[in-house]
C-alpha cells in the first residue's frame, strides 16, 4: 500500500451521523399484483405490547434505514425466569420478508441475508451488534416461558450525507420528477457511509463504477467533497506498478483489495471521477496530488492497444460494463477509454498540464478513427465487429457515442435502432441506463433523455420503490444476475444518478454547483 496516499485517506475520514427512527406501526404482507414481485403491505395500526411463544409481527419503519437496531424487552407479570428466543428478519422490500430465506439458492453466499436468532437473558434494552439496511422488520417469538413485552423498536441511523444541504426542487416541478429525485437522493444518502458503499445491504464495498456515479450525483445534492476525496485516496493507496487500480476495495477493518478484482473500465473511470471531482470542488491541491494515478490508468490502457488501435485486456483482467448475460465488451471498453481521454484532456488543460492535454487530444482523434474503421459496420450501420464476435449490443453503441466516435444525427439513428430491438443485448442495470441517458444528452436529445428518465426510473417509483434497485428491467421483474432475487440490493448506489441529470439539465435549483 502507498503510505502517503493511505495517510491522506485517513486524514479525510468523513463523519457519519443520523437520527433515531422509532416504529410501532405494524403491517400485513398481502398479495398485490401492482406491487413489485407481487408482494405489498397493508397497515394494521399500532403494535400491541405483550407476546407469547409463536407470536409474530412485521414492523414498518416508514422509510429505508441503515443503522443499528434496539428495542426494550421486559416482563409482563412475573420475572423472566428463562431466556427469550427471538427471530428477527430484515427486509428492504416486502418480498424479502415474505420469502423464506431457507429457500435461497444462488451464486452469492446466503450469509448476506439479514436474519438473526437471538437469545435474551435479562429484561432491559437489547441492542443488536450489527448494522442492517431495511425498512421492514419481522419479529417472531420463538420461545418464551412467560408473556414478554417488546417495545421501543428503534433504528439508530447512519449516513455521511448532510441532508440539510440538499436544495428542494422548485415549486411547479413535474411531480414524477420530484419523486424520482427524492428516491434518488434517499438511495444515495443510504449508501453514503464511511465510503460510498455500493449497497448498504450487500457488498458494503467501494467499487469505482458506483463511486463515479455517486460522487457525480453527490456534487448536486449533499456536496460531500471530503467523502469523494477519502475514496479517491483509498484507491490511490492501492496503486501497483504496471497494473490498473483494483475495481473495488474494502475499507474495514483496514484497507484491503483483491488482486483478482481487476476491471478495466472501472480503472479508467477512476480518472473520470477525478476529473468530475475537480469540476465540482475546484480543489487543485488534491487534483494535482492524484493526477499521476489517473494518468497511469490512461497510459496503461493506451499501451494495451493492438496494431489496429483497439484496446486489449491485461492478463487476468476483465471488464464490467453491465450485468447483461453473455455481453462482449471490447467495443464498449474502447468507448470508456475514449470518454476518459476526453475528460482527461479537459482536466489537463484546466490544471495547466498543457503538454498532456495536447497528447490526450491527439490520441483521442487517432483512436476515434481506429474505432470507427475497425469497430463500425457501415453496411449494418451499427457497431458490430469481430472483436465482439459480431454481437449486437446497446452497450457498444452507447459507449461509442460517449467516446465521440459518432455524433449528431448519425449517432441518434444508431441509438434509436438499437433501443428496444430484440436483436441487441439490452441494458440490465440502472448503471448502464445512466450511460444511455448520458449518450442522449451528449448528442443533444434532451427531450428524449428526459422521457427515458421518467420511463425507466419512474417505472421503479411506480412499482413502489422508495430507494432505487440494483437491477431493473421493465417487464421482467424476476431477472437476476445472481440466481436469486433475495440477494439483490434494493437500495443500490449506481441507481442514484437521475438526481444528477434532473438537477444539472432539467430543473434550475438554487445554489446548484452547475447554475
Ligand atoms: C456488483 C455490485 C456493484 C458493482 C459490481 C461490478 O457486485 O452490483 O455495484 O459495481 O457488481
Amino acid at each position: 500500500m502507498n503510505a502517503y496516499y493511505l495517510k491522506k485517506a485517513k486524514d479525510n475520514m468523513p463523519d457519519c451521523a443520523g437520527g433515531t427512527r422509532y416504529s410501532d406501526d405494524i403491517v400485513e404482507l398481502i398479495a398485490d399484483e401492482r406491487a413489485h414481485l407481487g408482494v405489498g403491505v397493508k397497515p394494521l395500526g399500532k403494535n400491541r405490547e405483550s407476546f407469547v411463544t409463536g407470536d409474530r409481527f412485521v414492523l414498518d419503519f416508514g422509510e429505508h434505514c441503515v443503522g443499528i437496531l434496539s428495542f426494550q424487552l421486559t416482563h409482563v407479570q412475573s420475572y423472566l425466569d428463562a431466556p427469550v428466543c427471538l427471530r428477527l428478519k430484515f427486509g428492504e422490500i416486502p418480498y424479502e420478508i415474505d420469502t423464506d430465506f431457507k429457500n435461497h439458492r444462488g451464486e452469492l453466499i446466503s450469509s448476506w441475508l439479514s436474519e438473526e436468532i437471538i437469545y435474551v437473558d435479562f429484561p432491559g434494552k437489547v441492542t443488536l451488534p450489527r448494522r442492517y439496511a431495511f425498512r421492514y422488520l419481522e419479529v417472531e417469538i420463538l420461545k418464551t416461558r412467560q408473556p414478554v413485552k417488546l417495545t421501543d423498536f428503534a433504528v439508530h441511523k447512519s449516513t455521511s450525507a448532510d441532508e440539510r444541504k440538499m436544495q428542494p426542487l422548485p415549486a411547479g416541478t413535474d411531480p414524477l420528477l420530484v419523486s424520482i429525485d427524492s428516491v434518488a437522493a434517499k438511495t444515495l444518502a443510504e449508501c453514503m457511509q464511511e465510503v460510498y458503499e455500493d449497497g448498504p445491504k450487500r457488498d458494503h464495498r467501494l467499487w469505482i463504477g458506483d463511486l463515479r456515479l455517486q460522487a457525480l450525483t453527490d456534487s448536486c445534492l449533499f456536496q460531500n467533497h471530503k467523502l469523494v476525496k477519502h475514496c479517491l485516496y483509498l484507491f490511490a493507496a492501492c496503486q501497483k506498478d504496471g497494473q490498473y487500480l483494483p475495481g473495488c476495495l474494502y475499507d474495514k477493518p483496514e484497507l484491503f483489495y483483491d488482486e483478482g478484482m481487476g476491471i478495466t473500465d472501472y480503472a479508467l473511470l477512476y480518472a473520470v471521477t477525478l476529473c468530475d471531482y475537480y469540476t465540482y470542488s475546484k480543489d487543485m491541491e488534491t487534483t494535482l496530488d492524484l493526477y499521476p494515478v489517473a494518468k497511469k490508468q490512461v497510459e496503461l490502457a493506451a499501451s494495451l492497444h493492438d496494431e489496429k488501435g483497439i484496446i486489449t485486456f491485461l492478463d487476468g483482467w476483465s471488464s464490467f460494463i453491465d450485468w447483461a448475460e453473455g455481453l462482449k465488451t471490447t467495443t464498449a471498453v474502447e468507448g470508456v477509454y475514449l470518454y476518459t481521454l476526453e475528460k482527461m484532456a479537459e482536466l489537463a488543460e484546466a490544471i495547466g498540464k498543457k503538454e498532456d492535454a495536447g497528447e490526450y487530444r491527439a490520441a483521442l482523434q487517432k483512436t476515434r478513427e481506429c474505432a470507427y474503421k475497425n469497430l463500425f459496420d457501415p453496411q449494418k450501420n451499427t457497431f458490430c465487429n469481430v472483436y465482439d464476435n459480431n454481437q449486437y449490443s446497446v452497450q457498444a453503441q452507447v459507449w461509442m457515442i460517449l467516446g465521440g466516435v459518432v455524433e449528431g444525427e448519425e449517432a441518434w439513428t444508431i441509438l434509436t435502432q438499437c433501443l428496444s430491438n430484440d436483436d441487441y443485448i439490452q441494458p440490465v442495470t440502472p448503471y448502464m441506463h445512466h450511460y444511455v441517458v448520458e449518450a442522449m444528452i451528449r448528442i443533444g436529445r434532451m427531450e428524449e433523455a428526459l422521457d427515458y428518465i421518467k420511463n425507466y426510473w419512474g417505472g421503479m417509483v411506480q412499482a413502489g420503490a422508495d430507494t432505487f434497485w440494483e437491477v431493473y428491467v421493465p417487464g421482467n421483474p424476476t431477472l437476476t444476475p445472481y440466481g436469486n432475487l433475495l440477494l439483490h440490493s434494493w437500495c443500490h448506489a449506481w441507481s442514484c444518478s437521475p438526481a444528477y441529470f434532473i438537477r444539472t439539465y432539467f430543473v434550475t435549483v438554487q445554489n446548484s454547483p452547475m447554475h
